[in-house]
């Protein structure tokens, strides 16, 4: 059978993400966004009240809850045809998100950063992401290292799995995610791209998230006989390079800010591969 996929569009609502902060900050700009991301194909929208990017600080709850919710509400009210997902490792801010209309919960800690997030998504039966994430947003890029990354990332992957199914989560609601960026090397991320068949074996759907991130600036600026790395907006082709070679090793999910290119990159990536 032929392969199929799922796109998330990116909505973050923050001050300070490296590629999209302050941008959607005003509701109307970030429900027209939203819904431009739906028109252009996105299945899913992932809504984010705190950005992740290395060096951010963490943001309270009620500031995270204030961002947010306002979007989802808004956008659900709508019945905006795509499913909401919120971006977030607290708890608190998950279940309003679920109670506003979201219906996913994407968690860069793998429900390792709230005592209570497991319990929130089990009790709600919705979709959820886990990521492998090393250390935490503030340090994470200090000279990451692995003795093997896939294999470590594997492990980790395996073991969140297992908790949550422990914690009362469905299994067929798991979707995982390498955590591309998040304390790795621009070298980590491409073995894990490269050997993203090894975590496919894992039996869950991948999500993979290489949208605009840095190493594709500083690739791509190599590639033009350039050390200083291309900006986010520049960023669209490695994007595209990433996502399709992605699908073709077992990724199913595709985390990005610009949407309608990658469904028509990915669209002739599956017609090729069926
Ligand atoms: N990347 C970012 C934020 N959230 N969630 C998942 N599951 N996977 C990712 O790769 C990921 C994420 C950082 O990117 P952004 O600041 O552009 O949202």
């Amino acid at each position: 059978m032929a392969a199929t996929f799922r796109l998330m569009g990116i909505l973050n609502v923050t001050p300070d993400s490296f590629s999209d902060g302050g941008r959607f900050l005003l509701l109307p700009d970030a429900v027209a966004h939203g819904e431009q991301l739906v028109a252009e194909g996105a299945d899913i929208l992932d809504i984010g009240g705190e950005s992740t990017r290395p060096g951010a600080s963490a943001v309270e709850v009620d500031e995270e809850r204030a961002r947010a919710l306002p979007v989802i509400e808004e956008l659900a009210s709508r019945g905006v045809p795509a499913l909401i997902s919120i971006d977030t490792s607290k708890a608190a801010v998950a279940s309003a998100a679920l109670a506003a209309g979201a219906g996913m919960v994407n968690d860069v800690t793998a429900f390792r950063g709230d005592p209570g997030m497991a319990e929130v998504v089990a009790q709600a039966d919705v979709e959820c992401c886990l990521m492998h994430m090393r250390g935490q947003p503030r340090t994470m890029q200090d000279e990451p290292r692995y003795e093997d990354v896939v294999g470590e990332v594997r492990v980790f992957l395996e073991e969140r799995l297992e908790f949550a199914v422990r914690e009362g989560v469905r299994e067929e609601r798991i979707v995982l995610d390498p955590g591309i960026g998040f304390g790795k090397s621009a070298a980590h991320n491409l073995e894990l791209l490269r050997r993203l068949d090894e975590l496919a074996a894992i039996g869950r759907p991948l999500l993979v998230g290489t949208s605009r991130k840095s190493f594709l600036g500083r690739i791509i600026a190599a590639g033009r006989g350039t050390s200083v790395p291309v900006t986010p907006d520049e960023r669209l082709a490695g994007t595209i390079a990433t996502n399709v070679l992605a699908f073709e090793r077992g990724a199913s999910v595709f985390r990005v800010h610009e949407v309608a290119p990658v469904r028509d990159s990915l669209a002739v990536a599956a017609a090729t591969l069926a």
